[in-house]
Parts: structure tokens; C-alpha cells; sequence
């Protein structure tokens, strides 16, 4: 198991599980990618799952810019033209969130890793909430697919700031 306890930052998950119950039906066509897949890429990419064109990964709250007053806040995620799906599952065009905080992207091609700064949504939560000590930080989330890797292409946000004020 590879979950890192995160006391501090994570109070509630809520999940979202009635975004995959529509793609049970494609299971054969996951299979049928994969084997195109190993045969037509190379061997990193063979074992990386497609995102499909104009998938978009965004964070709907907070804001870029926005002040938090005592540093608890609902993460809301957004994604586009993909579904959620919980880890383990692979079904074609899904994946699940990961929340980076104060960090950068991680490595494209591997596991994303699993800490305070990589928060993984492995139940299939769209939002979340985390609480963060005062001063500014980053948030930006990337998909990953049923093995955490993120996808080919990768399907991230963009990197917003937050201030967190004691009060
Ligand atoms: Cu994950």
C-alpha cells in the first residue's frame, strides 16, 4: 500500500463514483487499445495509458490569487472530456486526481509519487478538503491513470498561488 497518512492536510474526501458507472460497457476496448498500444509505441510509452484530445484537468476553487483566512479550504477538480475513475480500474479515457502541492509536476513517464505534497484521490474524489499553514502556496493537480502513472499525453492544470492568512 502506498498511501502516506496526511494528518494535517486532509480532513474529508468526497466521492464521485457515478462518473464511471457509464463506462463499464468499454472494458473490451481497453483491452483491444492496450494491444495496439504495445504494438505500435515504444516500450515506455506501450505501458503508459492515452489520454484522449481535449482532455483538461482544472482546479474549479480556489481560484489563482485567492486568500484563505485560517488555511482550511475545499479543493474542488475539474476534468474534461475524460472520467473518474477509482485507482485499479482501467477502463479507456479515465483516470483519478492527484493534488501537488507547493511542488512541481512530477516525472511524466512514472508513478507519481505519494507524500504530504502528492496527495493521491484514489476513491474517485473530485473534491477535497485540505488545510495549510499561513503564507502562499501552489496547487495543481495531474491526472494519473490506474497505475498513478500520468497519462500520454498528460492531462495537468495549471499551477495557481493561494495565500493562507492566520485568523
Ligand atoms: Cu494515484
Amino acid at each position: 500500500m502506498r498511501r502516506t497518512r496526511v494528518p494535517l492536510l486532509l480532513i474529508r474526501r468526497h466521492l464521485a463514483q457515478a462518473h464511471c458507472g457509464g463506462l463499464r460497457t468499454a472494458v473490451c476496448a481497453t483491452l483491444v487499445a492496450l494491444c495496439f498500444g504495445i504494438g505500435t509505441g515504444g516500450v515506455a510509452r506501450a505501458e503508459q495509458t492515452q489520454s484522449p484530445p481535449g482532455a483538461e484537468e482544472y482546479i474549479i476553487w480556489p481560484s489563482d490569487g485567492a486568500v484563505i483566512h485560517g488555511g482550511k479550504l475545499w479543493v474542488r477538480m475539474g476534468l474534461r472530456n475524460m472520467g473518474v475513475c477509482p485507482k485499479g480500474v482501467a477502463l479507456p479515457n479515465t483516470g483519478h486526481h492527484h493534488l501537488l502541492i507547493d511542488t512541481d509536476l512530477p516525472a511524466l513517464d512514472q508513478e507519481i509519487p505519494s507524500d504530504r505534497q502528492h496527495l493521491h484521490f484514489g476513491a474517485g474524489e473530485t473534491d477535497a478538503r485540505i488545510e495549510l499553514p499561513p503564507g502562499k502556496h501552489t496547487l495543481q493537480l495531474i491526472l494519473g491513470d490506474h497505475h498513478h502513472v500520468p497519462h500520454v499525453p498528460p492531462v495537468y492544470s495549471k499551477k495557481i498561488t493561494i495565500t493562507v492568512l492566520k485568523d
